[in-house]
């Protein structure tokens, strides 16, 4: 339950519409992941699909997103190989729940976007930057390697040239250049704002078209093409015969409902 949910380093609020607001809340060290944070997402990520909540803005206290990896806390346990590869596979269970989870997840962006927080960036669903937004993988710079996801989500985002770029070099994007890669969806002013906006567009869904939309876009991605269409299908089958689509297909044929236009 949400209720009962133990939260130190972030903080968990759902509205009465049913969005929850999840909010990185370490900002004196701007974001750091440490193990305990990964835990936490891990603890909110399990229960938010079972309990009602609808959307979830990812937003962060202070002036950056996240600085990535909680670097002092990597160095001061010293830790074995083997101590690593479990503290990113704790990495991968936070943020596969929240890529796979049927729920959407809107990041909204400020400041660094940079090795561990653009991998937890690029494991929601929608990303919106402000002009003060920037993305970096300083992970070759601090003599790292990705854990937690890069290679799969990032090397998707921007593609598996422009990774290994940034992440030789330390190249930064930021601005229109990095929405036009596709590291972010948006670029605005205010982007808590734009992404409230954008959750509230969301939840005007059925909740199990948007289970599909958060869920099975990325399992499907993972499968053959054969068993990925053959999977469409049945995902397809399930949804698009839901009592709550007959309403809105009736609208659309008594000529109701809102008709797709472009843009003003
Ligand atoms: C941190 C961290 C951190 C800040 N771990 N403590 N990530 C990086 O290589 C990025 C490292 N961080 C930075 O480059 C900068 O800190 C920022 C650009 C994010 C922010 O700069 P600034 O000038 O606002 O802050 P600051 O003065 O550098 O840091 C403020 C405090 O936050 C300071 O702590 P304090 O106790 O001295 O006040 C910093 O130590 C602390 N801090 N970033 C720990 N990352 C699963 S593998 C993933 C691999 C990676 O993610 S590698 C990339 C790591």
């Amino acid at each position: 339950r949400l209720d009962d949910l133990d939260l130190t380093f972030t903080t968990l609020e759902v509205d009465a519409e049913g969005i929850a607001t999840l909010t990185l809340n370490r900002p004196d060290k701007r974001n750091a992941l440490n193990a305990a944070t990964v835990d936490e997402l891990i603890d909110i990520f399990t229960v938010v699909p079972r309990a009602g909540v609808r959307a979830v803005v990812l937003r962060a206290a202070g002036t950056h997103f996240c600085a990535g990896l909680d670097l002092v806390e990597h160095h001061q346990e010293d830790r074995r190989p083997e101590d690593f590869m479990h503290v990113c596979l704790r990495w991968h269970e936070a943020f596969n729940k929240m890529e796979y989870g049927g729920v959407p997840v809107i990041a909204a962006l400020k400041g660094a976007v940079v090795g561990g927080g653009l991998e937890l960036a690029s494991s929601a669903h929608i990303r919106v930057a402000d002009a003060t937004t920037y993305f970096a993988l300083p992970e070759g710079q601090r003599g790292l390697f990705t854990g937690g996801g890069a290679t799969i989500r990032v090397a998707d985002l921007v593609g598996k040239a422009r990774m290994i770029d940034m992440m030789l070099t330390g190249r930064v994007y930021q601005g229109e250049e990095a929405v036009a890669l596709g590291l972010a969806q948006y670029l605005v002013e205010d982007s808590e704002a734009k992404a409230y906006e954008l959750a509230r567009a969301a939840i005007s869904n059925p909740p199990l078209s948007n289970f599909a939309i958060c869920s099975a876009i990325s399992h499907l991605q993972n499968m053959s093409a054969m068993d990925a269409a053959y999977m469409e299908s049945v995902v397809a089958g399930i949804v698009n015969t839901q009592p709550a689509s007959r309403g809105r297909l009736a609208a659309f044929a008594d000529k109701s409902a809102a008709r797709v236009r472009p843009n003003e």
